[in-house]
């Protein structure tokens, strides 16, 4: 039978026992015992100082240790406040569970009514409940089951007053869901895979997110067929340490780099969604065949339409191919010429690529400065991007360790979410240094988790590219009108208000102020340094790529960023 416990403190250890890493969160009354079950149960719980950090933060947490997290936030507005970082992780399969309490079922007089399950079907999570206290654990246990396997961002609501209701409890009794194996491919489907790569003489490997398990499968495969490798940028850093290895494919390639994908006669995606970023809006496969293998059906041809679709786990499709290549063509060459070597070499790495410096009076370069940060900060760091015009600089310059060394909170596009998914991935990897690249909006709009990082004891690099502006928008419509005040702000000490968290600050006027940046790496290091860098203003490689090529034929000119 077992002990009668509350069915807050049930649906909280049900959730510590079925191995929850981490929560995040904000507390009111509406998940104060659940969350405290959880604490007592052994899950470490970070308390933040906004419901949308909580959900960065557990977002960027799972995504970089592949464990569970939880986000714990009150009912209504708590929820209302966390949905911009559910939207993200939904949208990138996070596996997140958020638990929060909901008002009483037909209390829609509470001032914290909001129909939930409806709000957070919107943003792409599956709504979850506890039905009745003695549902509890069953459908605690459903909820998180979903989130794990099948990759989702679940939201569980807890209605307060079947909170207090008293249940049966026994830890032995908590449903647990064996791992079932993925489906296995088609044997057509990877017969038409091996004789493309067989016969390919530009073969290219590009790896997502979803292939992160099936990295020396698809060296094997690659080096069999002769094939590059690349990433996407959610799956970027892992090939790292493959001399045959671009870095990443799409926007944030480099041109040269971008040149050996779009030669390619066969590309073949593991785990990535071929999205327009991926595959600039389609121009890096215009003149190859290409093949997907997804474990989801639905994400074969999501994005752009592919000639060869497989649904398989990626590992054992690759490791299936590669045999079946390395029989048929051993000792195959491909696209492994000396001629691409050299190549690869020289256009992997965005920090040796020729640029015209662009430094201004009091202001310095950001593609100088990134490439000098690069340098001078330890590779053991998780680099974080945040939107905006600068942010290819930290996107796409700053190295990456592995693939774990980097997190990209962009699903959704929200500017703002950097310095919350920088907190995160460091708490999920205490040896590494994350180093958040961010404008000098996206950070003003979400700097009060600079107080959750002092409160960690996190050391972390933030450098905010400050430009006084909204920068990307001022890009975007500078050669259509002068009206732009509305995008435009004074100058802002930001180094000076990070000090104010009990942070370490530094302003960035010229390359030699990054004196007091090595100073900082090489002391111990027990909070945040943010580097408010003042930088030149004129749009980035990025932006000025967006203006200068012209629209696909027959695709609208999109203003969106
Ligand atoms: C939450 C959210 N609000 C607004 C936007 C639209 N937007 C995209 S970039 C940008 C400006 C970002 O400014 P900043 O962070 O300073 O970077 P910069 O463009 O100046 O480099 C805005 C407002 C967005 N993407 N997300
Ligand atoms: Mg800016």
């Amino acid at each position: 039978m077992g002990e009668k416990i509350t069915v807050a403190e049930a649906v909280g250890r049900t959730i510590a026992g079925l191995g929850a890493a981490h929560i995040f969160g904000v507390v009111g009354s509406g998940n104060f015992h659940v969350t405290n079950a959880m604490i007592d149960h052994g899950v470490p719980f970070t308390p933040t100082r906004h419901e949308m950090g909580a959900a960065t933060m557990a977002d960027a947490f799972s995504r970089t240790s592949g464990l569970l997290s939880v986000v714990s936030v009150h009912q209504g507005c708590g929820l209302t406040n966390a949905l911009t970082g559910i939207a993200e992780a939904a949208k990138c399969h996070t596996a997140m569970l958020v638990v929060t309490g909901d008002t009483a079922a037909g209390d829609i007089t509470s001032n914290f009514y909001i129909d939930q399950d409806a709000a957070v079907a919107s943003m792409g999570a599956v709504p979850a409940r506890i039905h009745s206290a003695a549902t509890a654990v069953a459908d605690t246990a459903a909820a998180l089951h979903t989130a794990v396997h099948g990759r989702l961002t679940v939201v569980l609501s807890m209605p307060v007053d079947l909170q207090e209701e008293l249940v049966a409890f026994d830890d032995a009794a908590i449903p647990r869901m064996p791992i079932t194996p993925g489906p296995a491919p088609a044997a057509e489907s990877l017969a038409q895979l091996v004789a493309l790569l067989a016969s390919a003489e530009r073969p290219v490997i590009v790896a997502g997110r979803g292939a992160w398990g099936a990295k020396e499968e698809l060296r094997r495969l690659a080096a069999a067929s002769g094939a590059l490798l690349v990433t996407s940028a959610a799956g970027r850093g892992l090939f790292v340490d493959d001399e045959w290895a671009l870095d990443i494919m799409g926007g944030f390639a480099t041109e040269g780099a971008a040149d050996l994908i779009s030669s390619a006669d066969v590309i073949v995606a593991f785990g990535a969604a071929l999205n327009k970023w991926t595959t600039r809006s389609g121009a890096l496969l215009r003149t190859a065949t290409t093949v997907q293998i997804d474990d989801r059906p639905t994400a074969i041809g999501l994005h752009q339409p592919v000639d060869v679709g497989i649904v398989g786990d990626a590992a054992a499709v690759a490791a299936a191919a590669a045999d079946a290549v390395a029989a048929r063509m051993p000792r195959k060459v491909g696209y492994r010429t000396h001629e691409v070597a050299v190549r690869v070499g020289r256009d992997r790495y965005w920090k040796d690529q020729p640029f015209e410096r662009r430094a201004q009076l009091d202001r310095v370069d950001p593609q100088e400065l990134t490439n000098a940060l690069d340098a001078m900060l330890p590779i053991e760091r998780i680099v974080v991007p945040d939107g905006g015009n600068v942010n290819c600089y930290p996107g796409a310059h700053l190295r990456v360790p592995d693939e774990r060394g980097y997190c990209i909170p962009l699903s959704f596009q929200a500017i703002g979410m950097g310095l919350a998914a920088g907190i995160g991935a460091g708490v999920a990897q205490p040896h590494r240094l994350p180093v958040v690249g961010t404008g000098d909006g996206a950070f003003l709009m979400s700097l009060v988790e600079l107080d959750t990082a002092v409160r960690l004891g996190l050391a972390m690099v933030v450098i905010v590219y400050n430009d006084d502006a909204y920068g990307a928008e001022v890009n975007l419509f500078q050669p259509y009108t002068d009206k732009l005040d509305l995008v435009r702000f004074p100058e802002t000490d930001i180094a000076a208000i990070a000090r104010g968290y009990g942070c370490d600050g530094v302003t960035v006027r010229s390359m030699d102020d990054l004196d007091a940046v090595r100073a900082w790496i090489d002391r111990p290091q027990d909070r945040p340094l943010v580097i408010d860098a003042k930088i030149a203003k004129f749009p980035s490689w990025l932006m000025a790529r967006r203006h200068t090529q012209p629209a696909e034929e027959g695709e609208p000119v999109r203003i969106s960023h």
